[in-house]
Formats: C-alpha cells, structure tokens, sequence
C-alpha cells in the first residue's frame, strides 16, 4: 500500500452516518491505545517485571498470570475513557457497569493465550462493540448479529490490528517508532477452498462422530479420493485466526467428551462471537457445526461454545457432515457414527 494511512485517518474516513460511528472510532482507538502499551509490555516481558508466574484463578477456573492481569487493566483503564456502558472481561465474573447513557457495549479478552507468552508464541486481545440496548446488561445477551464492530490484536514477530467494521476487514501493522498503527490490508476476503485445518489432534479420541469423520476425511487426503490437506495447531487463536485471513482454512474447537469441554472450550461473547464477525465479513464463515455462530444469543457471561470457522468450503463441510448425523449421536465417540464419502 503507497499512501500511509494510520487507524485513525482509516476511522475519520469510515462512513461517518452509520449508527454510533464516532463512539465505535472511539473504542477502537481506546483499544489500541492499549494493545500498543500492551505491545511493548510483552516484548519486554521479564526486563518489565512480568515473570508469567500465576496471581489468581479466573471466573472460569483458568490460571491468571501476571501479564493477564496487566492486560485487564491496561484494557479497561482504556476503556473507561470510552463511550462504553459495560465492560465484560475474561478476567471477572460480571460486567463492569460504567456510564450507563453511554451508547456501546464491550465484550473483552485482554489476553487470549497468554500461555503462550514464556514461549514467545504469538498471543492476542480480542473485542467485540455492541450498541447498547436499553437494558445495559441486557446488551450482552443479544445474539452475535448485533456487534456492531469487532476484532483482535495479534501480538507477534509484528503487533497486527485486525479490524472488522463497516461490514470489512482491515488489517493494521504497529509502527513501533510513531507508536500507530497503519493500514497493509483492506477488505481483506479468506480464501474460500483452502486444505488446511487447524485442531488439537491430541483430543481425537475425546471427539464426537462428526468432528471425527472430517479430520479423518482431511487425513485420508489423495488416499480417500480428495485433497492432500496440511495441517496447523498453534494454540493460540488469535494467531490460527490471522492464519486464515492471510490464507484460509479451517479451525476447529469443537465440543468434545471431556469433563468441561461438552460446550466447547472457547467462550461466546469474546472469543466465538468477535471472530465469526471477523470470519463473514471477510467472506467466511463460523459455526457450531450445526448453528451459525452469529446467531447465538449467550445465556451466561462466560458461556462456552464450539467453534468452526474460516474458509467457506471447510466449515460447509463440517457442516455437512453434522447435517448427516442425528443431533442424539454428537455426542457418540463410535466411528459409526462417522459418514464417510464427503469429498468424493
Ligand atoms: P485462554 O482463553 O485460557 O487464554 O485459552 C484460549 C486458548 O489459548 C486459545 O487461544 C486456543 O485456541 C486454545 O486455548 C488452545 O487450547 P488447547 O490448550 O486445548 O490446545
């Protein structure tokens, strides 16, 4: 890209007549206000006194670390400059109610990943804008299709801003130096056929029928009559999510029989929803395997949820398959339950 266009030129050009506009620039920039103070946190790690050793539990029972905290409040120190009624954080059990006239709504995971972050793998922020409703708690429990704008920061070899708005995806690079981020991707659309699926193969004994027969149909490759498929697992979804923007393909964490995977392992309101908003509006798509994931509503903050999402193909097909199977039989491990066939 020629011109330097930095996020906030990007935000001031945005259709400035579509509901809320100028509270939503004002989030984002909150936002990566902080992802970049965040950026130079990471990077410095140990030299800032960030030791990765664990400072609590949170809601969910997940280890905090110290870098998750830091990251929770930097975001919502941020956030409370913001037009922002409410902030749902992974790291507390309720929203923070803030100004309650505010006209947006926040769903947040400061740090996605931050396991990761002591082997120097890529982890990230994820976010996800709503309107508020008159109820501001309410707001929260709208289905996916109300976000209004949504994305992640990938904090990486490059600190990437990946931003879906206005019905488009936009992708940022930090300027280290001017301390901003600048435009390298616009109307960013996923590759719709690609052969490459990403799943934490070390679970497939715990997966069901139809999880099972599509990796195995991947895994079949050329043998079973379609494409040779690679694989990725990096365990970091902000860094798979990137992955499939830059390239397609299809990521799967889906339910499995594990005590506390039955729903899933990643958590609807910031993670599942901001990523399917992500995902269609960058010309994919994301799914249970049997529901759009947009189109769920959460029933609790913290609700867990499936998750399939990326090239259009791949998540069709998983799709497919779970159409061919009995809803009663997801829950089988039995191979029989597996149709085979899908790519012939
Ligand atoms: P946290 O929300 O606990 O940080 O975990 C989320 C996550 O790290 C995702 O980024 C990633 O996709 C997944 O967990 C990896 O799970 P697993 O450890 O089962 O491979």
């Amino acid at each position: 890209m020629d011109e330097r266009v930095t996020l906030r030129s990007h935000l001031d050009q945005a259709v400035q007549d579509a509901p809320n506009a100028p509270a939503v620039a004002a989030v984002i920039e909150a936002v990566a206000a902080a992802s970049i103070r965040l950026a130079v946190l990471i990077a410095d790690g140990p030299l800032a006194g960030i030791t990765g050793r664990h400072s609590g539990i949170n809601p969910d029972g997940d280890l905090q670390k110290d870098i998750d905290v830091a990251a929770d409040e930097m975001m919502r120190r941020a956030l409370r400059m913001a037009p922002v009624a409410a902030i749902l954080s992974e790291e507390s059990e309720l929203p923070e109610m803030l100004d309650a006239e505010a006209p947006l709504c926040v769903a947040i995971d400061p740090l996605d990943g931050s396991a990761n972050l002591e082997n120097n793998i890529s982890i990230g922020t994820i976010f996800s804008i709503r309107p508020r409703g008159n109820d501001v708690l309410s707001t929260f429990f709208e289905p996916g299709t109300a976000q209004c704008a949504a994305g992640f920061v990938v904090y990486g070899p490059q600190t990437i801003l990946v931003l879906a708005m206005n019905q488009s995806v936009d992708i940022f690079i930090l300027d280290r130096l001017a301390r901003e981020f600048l435009l390298i991707a616009q109307g960013v659309k996923i590759a719709p056929n690609t052969p490459e699926f990403a799943i934490n193969a070390s679970n497939h004994r715990h997966w069901h029928g139809p999880v099972r027969a599509y990796i195995d149909e991947c895994l079949a490759g050329s043998n079973g009559g379609g494409a040779d498929f690679n694989m990725r697992w990096i365990g970091s979804l902000v860094a798979e999510s990137l992955r499939i923007l830059v390239r397609g393909g299809v990521f799967l964490y889906p339910a499995d029989a594990r005590p506390g995977y039955r729903e899933g392992r990643l958590r609807l309101l910031y993670e599942a929803h901001p990523m399917a908003l992500v995902m269609e509006w960058a010309g994919g798509a994301a799914t249970t395997g049997r529901r759009r994931i947009l189109e769920l509503a959460a029933k609790t903050p913290h609700q867990r949820v499936p998750l399939i999402m990326g090239s259009v193909r791949g998540v069709r097909d998983v799709a497919v398959i779970h159409e061919g199977i009995e809803p009663m039989f997801d829950h089988s491990d039995a191979p029989l339950f597996a149709r085979r066939g899908l790519f012939r």
